[in-house]
């Protein structure tokens, strides 16, 4: 019935995924166009905003939405200074509030306080988008913590209906996102909180998604059973090295199959053209949080975002927070710019040319267009492994590689080499999986006057479109500064030839007047560190960080986790008994607790519900707060928990309730306590 529904949609539309019959699956235009875009915007901006939550519980007033200084215009501006190609706007999150005057309910702008209650901000963002020429998205979240009637039939008419306003008032939509976060806790238009739980096949996603197909021709929808691009299974911004744009029809609509990791690959033998979209944010949060100003991700970091997404044949889907003056905060605007600048520039001048030696095939005429710097031209190859070798004519020094499919016609690598010539032989230089769409690889510099592929296996005969080499100036990566238990910091940058500097008095760092780093030092209790690393006359961006108090006299137990969760070091984490008890050594008033939950790819005991406990002699407890965090499965960032009142004491105790792999072990990266001065 689906394969019908699909293929029905496909030759009627031309949207939704083409199915190969006797050849490999291939990409709708659409679908294709979408990938074109490569880098593109999320905006997660609505009452969470003003009630600093992630995913609101649906009894946030609408009072609480009131941003005076909107400015779409200036989100539209820094997407297109950031090479954004579109944004997508969530119109509707978890919480249930509209950001557009929705017929339908009356939880919307159209109650808060902003324009009187006249203002429609999904008709300000689509404005302001088409004014800078960027294309438009939405997010219409399926679950609904404010709707009373969530998990009846009578809530997916309430749905269909706000879809419709949406996809019917506001133009032309490129995509359409429709999140997996479905039932949970929350307010239900009842006075008090409770989980609902819905059954998998709660939503009829098949009138769902024709109406998005047949209301938006040319848009792709992500999310729900008969999407046309896939979700890259994490919300860290990377893609798997091997990568496949192709997933085994079957399976998709086996609601047995585990997606999220058989999704992260796709299959080197898949049936349907499905690709992948990294979603990350620019913050920890997907809102604005002021707590996290600090916290905004690294050049470097989202440098590595760009090559692990993009140059691993997905799409980037880079989510921004306006504040809650309505407004992109300006170091992000900044930051996102330098980005756009750091990547194109070390991608800007292709030392490949079209008059160099290239052999590999019969067609020689034809294998040119592999060096011409065009992707709409390509090169058919004779055997399903060529070997294309170029001869620069004389030595070149290069540290990336680019490289791309003509995926028109499928996606087919599935394994090669990169070899250089070097006195006299072949030198691998990486063995790898997949191309797709772009692949671009990164290594330290070689000089070489000879470059050749060798395709080691692939789906059928490959189509190859260009083959291309850079020399990326790199700049030395920001120090990472990090300070232990007993109050040492020490300060660690990625580039080991690089020197770093640093101030303890909160001034810029530079050469001249900064401290020369040499070894780990003491600075215990309140202080700000900032650092540089200089490589010659490159100099990473100040990497800044403000501690306080000390830590120097806490214990655990179990007694081994403070090592662990103490150190400042986010990759050492404490999985183990749970609870954990944390020993002040000292009665003192306490505001709450931070918690990271381990961070490493496979982590375990991520927290879901907890209590905290406090005690004065470690005999008698209070509890002094029980909750849940949201979004751990996907989003396990650092969490603040402020006690309700002011507590005393010299014990805390923090004790799972639930853990996301259903383990009884609790998990933690770093843990603090936040106490009062
Ligand atoms: C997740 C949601 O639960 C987050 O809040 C956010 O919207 C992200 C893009 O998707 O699954």
């Amino acid at each position: 019935m689906k394969n019908y529904i699909i293929g029905l949609l496909s030759g009627l539309l031309c949207v939704a995924p083409v199915i190969a019959q006797n050849r490999l699956a291939e990409p709708s235009r659409v679908q294709l166009e979408w990938q074109r875009m490569e880098t593109t915007a999320f905006v997660h901006f609505s009452v969470n905003t003003y009630a600093d939550m992630e995913w609101g519980y649906g009894n946030e007033s609408p009072q609480l939405f009131n941003p005076e200084k909107l400015d779409c215009r200036q989100w539209a501006r820094t997407c297109k200074e950031a090479g954004l190609q579109g944004v997508i706007l969530t119109a509707k999150h978890h919480d249930g509030f509209c950001l557009w005057p929705s017929a339908y309910t009356e939880h919307s702008v159209k109650n808060s306080p902003w324009k009187n209650g006249q203002g429609d901000l999904v008709r300000e963002f689509v404005d302001a988008c088409r004014e800078y020429g960027l294309k438009v998205g939405l997010y219409l979240s399926p679950w609904d913590c404010n709707h009373p009637e969530y998990g009846k039939p009578e809530y997916i008419t309430y749905f269909c209906n706000q879809l419709r306003e949406l996809l019917t008032n506001y133009g032309e939509l490129y995509e359409f996102w429709f999140d997996g976060a479905n039932g949970g806790r929350g307010y239900y238009g009842t006075d008090s909180l409770h989980t609902r739980k819905i059954p998998a096949d709660y939503y009829p996603w098949e009138k769902i998604t024709k109406m998005v197909y047949e209301l938006q021709p040319n848009c792709v929808v992500h999310g729900g059973d008969l999407a046309n691009i896939r979700w890259v299974g994490n919300e860290e911004g990377y893609a798997l090295e091997e990568h496949w744009s192709t997933v085994r029809e079957p399976e998709l609509y086996d609601k047995n199959v585990q997606k999220r990791f058989q999704w992260m690959k796709g299959h080197d033998d898949g049936t349907i053209w499905m690709p992948s979209e990294v979603d990350v944010s620019v913050r920890p949060g997907w809102y604005y949080h002021a707590s996290e100003d600090h916290k905004l991700k690294s050049l470097s970091k989202l440098t590595d975002i760009y090559y692990e997404s993009v140059g691993r044949n997905s799409l980037l889907l880079l989510n921004l927070t306006p504040n809650k003056d309505g407004l992109i905060p300006a170091q992000d605007s900044i930051r996102l710019c330098e980005w756009h600048k750091r990547y194109t520039s070390e991608l800007s001048n292709n030392l490949m040319s079209d008059r160099m030696r290239i052999s590999g095939g019969k067609d020689t005429k034809r294998l040119r267009c592999l060096l011409d710097g065009n992707r709409e031209s390509y090169w058919v190859a004779d055997t399903k492994t060529p070997v294309v070798e170029v001869d620069f004519g004389k030595k070149l020094r290069f540290n990336r590689l680019l490289l791309q499919e003509c995926i028109e016609k499928g996606q087919r690598v599935k394994a090669f080499t990169i070899e250089y010539w070097r006195d006299g032989k072949w030198i691998v230089l990486d063995t790898q999986t997949t191309i797709g769409y772009k692949r671009i690889l990164r290594f330290p510099e070689i000089v070489s006057s000879r470059l050749r592929i060798c395709v080691k296996d692939s789906r059928d005969i490959p189509y190859l479109s260009e083959i291309q080499i850079y020399l990326a100036e790199t700049v030395p990566d920001a120090p990472v500064i990090s300070r232990n238990q007993k109050g040492e910091v020490s300060l660690t940058c990625s580039d080991s030839n690089a020197a770093i500097f640093y101030t303890l008095d909160g001034k810029e760092p530079t050469v001249s007047d900064g401290i020369l780093y040499q070894k780990p030092f003491i600075s215990d209790g309140d202080c700000i560190i900032k650092s540089i690393a200089v490589n010659g006359n490159r100099i990473s961006t100040t990497a800044i960080r403000r501690f306080e108090g000390s830590k120097a006299i806490w214990t655990t137990v179990p007694a081994k986790a403070a090592s662990r969760i103490f150190d400042g070091v986010e990759h050492t984490a404490w999985v183990g008994t749970n609870p954990l008890v944390v020993d002040l050594n000292a009665v003192c008033k306490l505001k709450g607790l931070t918690y990271l939950p381990d961070q490493s790819r496979w982590a375990s005991g991520l927290v879901v519900k907890y209590v905290i406990e406090i005690s004065k002699d470690g005999d008698r407890w209070e509890e002094a707060i029980r909750g849940e965090f949201a979004n751990m499965q996907n989003h396990p960032v650092e969490q603040q928990i402020l006690f309700p009142k002011v507590c005393e004491g010299r014990f805390i105790r923090f004790r799972a309730l639930s853990t996301v792999d259903n383990s009884d072990r609790l998990g933690a990266a770093e843990l603090n306590v936040i106490l009062f001065k």
